[in-house]
């Protein structure tokens, strides 16, 4: 692989030293930047912005022009696998997530075909490439999946819909037809994974945002085994097994030990533990991102700074910590503030990386 001018994210990953904590930020790419808004607008919708590449190239970077951040993070959408399996995704204004054929019945669920990245995802690998080419090897770039238990929970429902009841009534009524839906979903998704891989991105993350709404043996039976068959799917395929992995199950700090154990190389946290207790539970077998909650944006930048210093201080001296939310940037932040944290980050952290 060829080097990289700012390698802190890598560093960081593989617990090497670095000068500075590193910080990207879930959702760097969104509405919250008005420059972002012109792009959509331009684009018509949110699917025709995954899916031309010059825009998602364009909506990738711009995060990147505006903020010291230390990688990028693709802009696409972990529901493009239902879309290429023929879903019919459509994104509402307002509403979010809809798919015209959801999937309930076994007829629906047997006739999904596992889409072959290159053909039916081409749109994505064309952006990796795309984006790669601007980066000129200035920062990592970052390719994601959803998880098969989270993207599943969408397909059932049809939509977006906290709590997702469809899918958890599914685990109960009939879990062997759920398995064999997560079980095509995760060969979809790390075939799409690997891909993203070899059309160049230096670090795949999964998000399992759906995860903690099951009860622990379920967790474990319908997402984590999943999360598991694909991480040992990268970590067996020499041409692709060097990627490291990070993994976030949002409300999942239950199960920190168990995630540690699947082979993924970094867990993500949300703000429902302290770092302090994270890395205390894991820290010698896996690096930690997070883990601030996204509604310290809204305060003073004082109190963003303070924030900041509280994460890297229950974090600690050394190396392993990457810098993030617990969740995505909401949409009606100021962009003076996002700069403010990430400016925070690499100024309040140097005294935690000296010997
Ligand atoms: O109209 C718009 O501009 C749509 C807003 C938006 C954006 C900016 C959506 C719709 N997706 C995205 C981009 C996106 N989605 C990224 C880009 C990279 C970045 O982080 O900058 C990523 C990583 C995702 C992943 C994603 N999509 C997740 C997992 C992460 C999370 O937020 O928990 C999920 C659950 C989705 C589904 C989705 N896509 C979009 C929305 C509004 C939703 C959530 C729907 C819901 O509330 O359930």
């Amino acid at each position: 692989m060829t080097s990289l001018h700012n390698d802190r994210l890598l560093r960081a990953i593989a617990r090497e030293p670095v000068d500075m904590t590193p910080v990207w930020l879930m959702r760097q790419a969104g509405r919250y930047l008005p420059e972002y808004r012109e792009v959509r607008k331009q684009a018509g919708s949110f699917l025709n912005l995954c899916k031309t590449p010059e825009l998602a190239c364009e909506v990738t970077l711009q995060p990147i022009k505006r903020y010291p951040l230390d990688a990028a993070i693709l802009f696409s959408d972990i529901l493009t696998i239902p879309d290429a399996m023929g879903l019919g995704l459509q994104f509402e204004e307002g509403i979010g997530p809809t798919f015209a054929h959801p999937i309930r019945k076994k007829k629906d669920i047997n006739q999904l075909t596992i889409p072959n990245p290159t053909q039916d995802l081409a749109y994505v690998l064309d952006a990796i490439k795309l984006v790669k080419k601007m980066l000129a090897n200035q920062l990592p770039l970052i390719g994601f999946c959803g998880s098969p238990w989270t993207i599943a929970a969408y397909m059932v429902e049809g939509r977006a819909n906290p709590g997702f009841p469809l899918i958890r009534k599914m685990t109960k009524t009939d879990p062997a037809l759920l398995h064999v839906l997560l079980e095509k979903l995760a060969q979809a998704i790390s075939l799409h994974l690997q891909a993203q891989i070899q059309a160049g991105v230096h670090v795949v993350m999964i998000f399992d945002t759906w995860g903690g709404m099951l009860d622990n043996q379920d967790y474990q039976q319908f997402s984590l085994h999943y999360v598991q068959q694909i991480v040992a799917d990268i970590k067996n395929n020499e041409a692709v097994h060097k990627t490291p992995v990070i993994l976030f199950t949002r409300a999942g700090n239950q199960w920190l030990e168990l995630m540690a154990q699947v082979g993924c190389d970094v867990l993500g946290v949300d703000w429902g533990i302290s770092l302090a207790e994270a890395r205390r539970r894991v820290g010698s077998t896996v690096a930690l991102q997070g883990n601030i909650d996204p509604a310290f944006l809204y305060q003073s930048p004082e109190e963003i700074k303070q924030a900041v210093a509280g994460t890297l201080a229950a974090y600690g001296h050394g190396s392993g910590h990457i810098f993030n939310l617990g969740h995505g940037i909401p949409q009606d932040v100021s962009p003076e503030h996002v700069g403010i944290l990430i400016n925070a980050v690499h100024e309040l952290s140097r005294p935690y990386h000296t010997n």
